[in-house]
């Protein structure tokens, strides 16, 4: 038994309220070192004498990597309190009580050792709307959407699509613009849209915020949006606008004054600045987003700051009815913020979204109290790197998978907003080296994994690009340059999540085999009373894969790239690229 590998903590993705009246617990362990694990536990205050009354529960592997098992149970704990520990039998035949205080051959007698979950409390359990996990979200980025108003043009507004996209440039993008297509967008299938800025801001991405109560002239006005947000919800597509509470922009009426007046300014501790008078330039003498002198740091720690920037975000809600925000930077703002800014908008509107920027592990935003999701960057990775250039095998994709599906408790995982790309990275189709082969498989995947997943704006009919500014092109809005078949099987797939519950979020996600040498994956959606199966070959060569879940099943394939070869042995043959899901009957 590798002792020094055996892991739990009373916190995170390793102890959590489930719902309320469920935890779930989690031990991580050596790869297939230990043979089973048992949860012993009881209620902390359940004595017969001087002996403690515990019980035993059977743990189950919820996932393997290479590296790791992770063990599970899940309890419902009648008086919502818990002590408890892990009796460990490993394949080399020693056994172990694992302890808050470490291991011991027999069950420690005083509780004192044991972990505690003290009690179960509701209002700490993690609960997010449930609507998101319902959702299929459309990233739109409006100065590059669509030009619907050309009286309304900003200085210099190139003619649509005719030039490359740079840091600089302007289309004309509107609200108009995306009014008018907001049947293009139904037929689609989305039913959520995530806008990059809106406000009153100088550059094209308006990520530098000179008014947070003004919506950014080229885009429009507050009636505008209104008639947008009306348009969409009568639609029933959700509208989330992004937060950049992080930094302001460089013209941002306070940052002004305080470069005007320096340290006499009202607003010098509305920054993070070290001394006076404020030098911008190439080196700056105050915080910023990254080295960008013109994204000055907001101090959220400030408490008119923070007054000011709540204030936003209840404004826009209550005035204007959007359904979340996407919160810009969020992993740089102060948690004590953020917690603040939950309890301000969930009282307001207490089914908004709040999704947070991060790229990486988010744990300590997703424990109830700040955010509802993350942006799923880490998911974005394994998936491109799989499917869309081969950079990791098919081995190392399911123990990155694995590795996030035990990254965060299960009632997270819903809600994560799974991305294959954005404004901030290449596009799909430039990632995969133009193959839309790889490119079918990745939404595929996407679509029929767990959680809320998003289309970036052009992607479905085959645009490509490559990073920041490549990525922003000019949506395509001529049919002779879209790719239909590409829009089609987004569409369809689409169609299927929606229809079909255990398809989408619902469904759990577990991978049953992978195949080295083909570089092929079968996994399983599954809810109480439906099953499905998917078997995707990601290699250039026709494979035949073996399913033996599906040998002798009486099936029905319901989302094919060819029609279905299966035989009674569970032999499934797939052209390169080839994919099929089976709905076991
Ligand atoms: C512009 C130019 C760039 C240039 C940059 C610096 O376009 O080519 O490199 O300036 O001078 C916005 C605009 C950008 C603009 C930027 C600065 O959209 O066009 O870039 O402002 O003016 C990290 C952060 C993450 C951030 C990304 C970009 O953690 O929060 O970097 N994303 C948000 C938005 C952006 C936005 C800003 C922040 C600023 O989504 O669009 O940029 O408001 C790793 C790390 C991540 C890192 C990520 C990308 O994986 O883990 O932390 O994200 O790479 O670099």
């Amino acid at each position: 038994m590798i002792k020094e590998a055996i892991y739990h903590k009373p916190i995170n993705q390793y102890l959590y309220n489930y719902d309320n009246e469920t935890v779930h617990i989690m031990l991580q362990a050596k790869a297939k070192d230990l043979k089973s694990v048992s949860l012993v536990y009881g209620d902390p205050y359940d004595f017969t004498g001087e002996n403690w009354n515990y019980k035993l529960k059977e743990m189950y592997i919820s996932g393997q990597t290479e590296s790791l098992d992770y063990w599970k149970v899940e309890i419902k704990p009648e008086f919502r309190r818990l002590r408890y520990g892990f009796y460990c039998e490993s394949f080399d035949g020693q056994i172990s009580y694992f302890t808050e205080r470490g291991h011991y051959s027999e069950a420690p007698k005083a509780i004192g050792y044991y972990f505690c979950l003290p009690y179960l409390h509701e209002v700490d359990t993690f609960s997010a709307p449930n609507w998101v996990k319902d959702t299929v979200w459309y990233q739109i980025f409006p100065e590059r959407f669509a030009n619907g108003d050309p009286s309304i043009n900003p200085e210099g507004t190139l003619p649509w699509g005719e030039h490359d996209p740079t840091p600089t440039n302007y289309f004309g993008g509107d609200f108009q613009g995306i009014i008018d297509h907001l049947d293009y967008l139904s037929d689609l299938g989305i039913n959520g849209i995530y806008f990059t800025p809106i406000f009153k801001a100088g550059s094209n991405h308006k990520y530098d915020t000179i008014d947070y109560f003004e919506i950014d002239p080229q885009f429009g006005d507050k009636e505008k949006l209104k008639e947008l947000v009306t348009a969409c919800h009568k639609r029933g597509i959700r509208v989330m606008l992004d937060a950049v509470f992080n930094h302001s922009g460089f013209y941002f009426e306070q940052f002004q004054d305080v470069l005007e007046k320096g340290e006499a300014s009202q607003y010098k501790d509305w920054f993070h600045i070290y001394d006076f008078p404020v030098k911008p330039g190439e080196k700056p003498n105050y915080d910023t987003f990254g080295f960008v002198a013109n994204m000055p740091k907001l101090n959220t720690a400030n408490p008119e700051v923070k007054e000011y920037l709540l204030k936003v975000a209840r404004y826009w809600i209550e005035e204007f009815d959007i359904d979340g925000w996407r919160l810009d930077v969020a992993n740089e703002v102060d948690h004590a913020f953020w917690r603040e800014f939950r309890n301000e908008v969930k009282q307001i509107k207490p089914d908004v979204y709040i999704l947070g920027e991060i790229w990486h592990d988010s744990m300590r935003w997703l424990q109830g109290d700040q955010f509802d999701a993350v942006m799923n960057y880490p998911f974005t990775d394994s998936v491109i790197d799989f499917f869309g250039n081969h950079s990791i095998d098919v081995k190392q994709f399911k123990n990155r998978l694995t590795e996030i599906m035990h990254m965060y408790p299960e009632n997270v995982q819903n809600y994560l907003f799974n991305l294959l790309d954005s404004h901030d990275t290449p596009r799909v189709l430039t990632l995969a080296n133009q193959n839309k082969d790889r490119v079918r498989l990745m939404y595929l995947f996407l679509l029929t994994f767990i959680g809320s997943p998003c289309i970036y704006y052009g992607d479905e009919i085959g645009m490509d690009g490559g990073g920041d500014p490549g990525c922003r092109a000019c949506m395509e809005w001529d049919p002779d340059k879209q790719d239909l078949e590409l829009r089609q099987f987004i569409q369809n797939l689409i169609q299927l999540r929606k229809e079909t519950p255990v398809f989408g979020a619902e469904g759990q996600f577990e991978f049953l085999h992978i195949f080295e040498e083909s570089n092929s994956i079968v996994y399983q959606k599954q809810t109480d009373n439906e099953k499905l199966i998917f078997v995707i070959n990601n290699s250039d060569q026709e494979q035949i894969i073996t399913v033996p879940e599906l040998a002798g099943q009486a099936t029905q394939p319901i989302f094919a790239d060819q029609a279905a070869e299966l035989d009674e042995h569970g032999q499934v043959q797939l052209s390169n690229y080839g994919f099929q899901c089976y709905k076991i009957q």
